[in-house]
């Protein structure tokens, strides 16, 4: 059987990392893979920087050594090569094998970021996404919304910014217009989940979905 891609999508400090962590570690102790007769772990993985080159780019993006300003142009490109080589490296071949995958961001943040962000040409960043997963898409998205002002600060309050963490707030707002109307034009495959409450009511829900989608995934039919 084919495996399948679970990606978690929101605006800084919406809390996505910490549900990926707190899913892995649920989804092995639960006993609902061993139920459904899935043998391996699921795969934690993340964009940008999920294999060894991936990560170099991420260091470029997120961290770079020189002050030149980079493009916006410049940001999508890395992005969309950071995704391709995740896309060709990693995700398919695991996917092949039948391996559950959850990914930290994926294309809807480029279309969030680099389109209602950056305000760079839509059609143009379809094309790149196209590109870069060559028709790759989630299974599953589970979109942590919450507000801007909220999530900056629990990002702020982990210490050290990076290099779009520090970019203004009305970017950072049309970035969550941008997952916003990404959630209300793909209903079946973004499920919105409310980022606002503790963590562990946030997990509560995130388990729930997780656990009606993969159960209807995996059941014999
Ligand atoms: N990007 C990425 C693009 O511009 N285009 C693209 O195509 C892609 C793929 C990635 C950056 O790249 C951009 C988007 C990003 O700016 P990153 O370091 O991976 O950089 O940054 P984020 O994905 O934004 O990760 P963050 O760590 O900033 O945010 P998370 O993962 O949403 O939040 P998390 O879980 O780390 O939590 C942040 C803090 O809040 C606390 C945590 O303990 C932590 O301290 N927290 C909560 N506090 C209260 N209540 C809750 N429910 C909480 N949940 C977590």
């Amino acid at each position: 059987m084919r495996g399948r891609f679970v990606v978690f999508e929101g605006v800084e400090g919406s809390g996505k990392t910490t549900q990926v962590q707190r899913s892995h570690l649920w989804l092995q102790e639960s006993g609902l893979l061993a139920k459904l007769a899935i043998p391996d772990a699921p795969l934690v993985t993340r964009e940008p920087g999920g294999t060894s080159l991936c990560q170099s780019i991420r260091s470029l993006l997120l961290t770079p050594t020189t002050e030149e300003p980079m493009q916006d142009r410049t940001e999508l490109l890395l992005y969309a090569a950071d995704r391709a080589q995740h896309v060709d490296f990693l995700l398919r071949p695991q996917l092949a094998a039948g391996r559950l995958i959850l990914c930290d961001r994926y294309t809807d943040s480029t279309i969030a970021y680099q389109g209602y962000g950056r305000g760079l040409d839509r059609a143009l960043i379809d094309q790149l996404n196209q590109i870069a997963t060559a028709g790759l898409e989630s299974d599953l998205t589970l979109w942590f919304d919450l507000e801007v002002e909220v999530g900056l600060a629990r990002a702020q309050q982990r210490g050290g910014r990076d290099r779009i963490e520090q970019a203004t707030l009305a970017f950072h707002q049309r970035v969550q217009q941008g997952f916003t109307e990404l959630a209300q034009a793909h209903p079946q495959r973004i499920v919105r989940i409310d980022a606002s409450r503790s963590k562990a009511e946030v997990a509560a829900e995130v388990q729930a979905v997780l656990t009606e989608r993969i159960t209807a995934w995996y059941s014999p039919s």
